[in-house]
């Protein structure tokens, strides 16, 4: 296993009993035939580029992750029945049974932000995490065994909570994830004028990275050795941008996943502020 990661440029990774986790959809584990004794090994793929984009976040500005995982499955699940027939494994990211940063955390890959996301020393935050679900032992898998770990959390400097335009860490009056900016920029339907507003003001019409930003993690950190990260990187989206894409295009990008009006009505809003 560890020989198949590296070839994959994989270098962040660590196995979890699922008894240690926090399991926020259980039915994807019975559905795909998992007991509780199965574990997980969290993988984290860097993702941000050398090409920072202008009106974007940099997880929308790359290409899709989920078309990534799927590819890296299609490659995983073909090693992993030559080697372990008798094995059951399935590969998960985003749409996972698991808190995803919580058992990255426990598996001692980074720590959590108040900001609510893993931060690697390396890294930073711009980690996307994914994890092989599986009932074969570690050991079986050249995998290190798991060492019980505590959650560590940042050093809570606050720069996020005071930076966040939608006050989701504010420890006063601290709101729910409904209204953090990233959330608003994917929701469907009109905005509102404070909302559209807010968008424009902190340069992202698809995600949110202020709070990754202005992290002191993030001074330092390096930049993704993952070639599929660094290619095809959209710095400034715009109407005539995303009419011009095929539905193949279309479908590989991130913002794909609500449909062509939403990403076309935070379009229109950022264009007609370059034209004011
Ligand atoms: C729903 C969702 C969102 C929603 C709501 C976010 C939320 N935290 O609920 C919205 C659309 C707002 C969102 C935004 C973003 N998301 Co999101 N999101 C998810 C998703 C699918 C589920 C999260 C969830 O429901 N968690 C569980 C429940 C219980 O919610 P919760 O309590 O709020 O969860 C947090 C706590 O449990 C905390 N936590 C756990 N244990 C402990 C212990 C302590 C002491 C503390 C302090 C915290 C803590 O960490 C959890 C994650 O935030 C996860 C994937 C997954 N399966 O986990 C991705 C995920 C968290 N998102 C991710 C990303 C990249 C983002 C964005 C950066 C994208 C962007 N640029 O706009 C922003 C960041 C916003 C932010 N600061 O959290 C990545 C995070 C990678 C990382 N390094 O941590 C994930 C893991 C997806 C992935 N597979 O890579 N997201
Ligand atoms: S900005 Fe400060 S408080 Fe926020 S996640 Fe980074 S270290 Fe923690
Ligand atoms: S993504 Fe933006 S709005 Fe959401 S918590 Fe971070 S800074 Fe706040």
């Amino acid at each position: 296993m560890r020989e198949f990661l590296k070839n994959e440029n994989i270098e962040l990774y660590a196995y979890v009993p699922l008894s240690e986790c926090k399991i926020i959809k259980k039915y994807l584990l019975t559905k795909n035939g998992f007991c509780e004794n199965a574990g997980a090994i969290m993988m984290l793929l860097p993702y941000r580029s050398h090409h920072t984009p202008k009106n974007l976040s940099v997880y929308a500005s790359v290409r899709d992750y989920h078309a990534y995982v799927e590819k890296l499955w299609a490659k995983m699940e073909k090693y992993l029945k030559n080697k372990h027939p008798l094995g059951n494994f399935k590969l998960f990211a985003d749409h996972s049974p698991i808190d995803e940063v919580h058992a990255a955390c426990i598996s001692g890959l980074g720590f959590i932000g108040r900001n609510g996301l893993l931060i690697t020393e390396k890294y930073s935050s711009f980690v996307f995490l994914c994890e092989l679900v599986t009932d074969v032992a570690p050991k079986e898998l050249g995998i290190d065994e798991y060492v019980k770990k505590e959650v560590r959390t940042c050093k809570n400097c606050g720069k996020c909570a005071s930076a966040c335009p939608s006050n989701c860490m504010d420890e006063a009056d601290p709101r729910p994830k409904t209204e953090c900016l990233s959330a608003i920029t994917q929701k469907k339907g009109a905005l509102t004028d404070d909302e559209a507003e807010m968008m424009l003001a902190n340069g992202s019409i698809w995600g949110c990275d202020v709070c990754q930003n202005v992290c002191p993690y993030t001074k330092n950190a390096e930049y993704t050795p993952i070639e599929y990260f660094n290619t095809d990187v959209i710095t400034e989206l715009d109407t005539a941008l995303v009419d011009s894409m095929s539905d193949e295009e279309f479908f590989l990008r991130p913002f794909s996943w609500r449909g062509r009006d939403v990403i076309r009505r935070n379009c229109l809003i950022y264009d007609k502020m370059k034209n004011r």
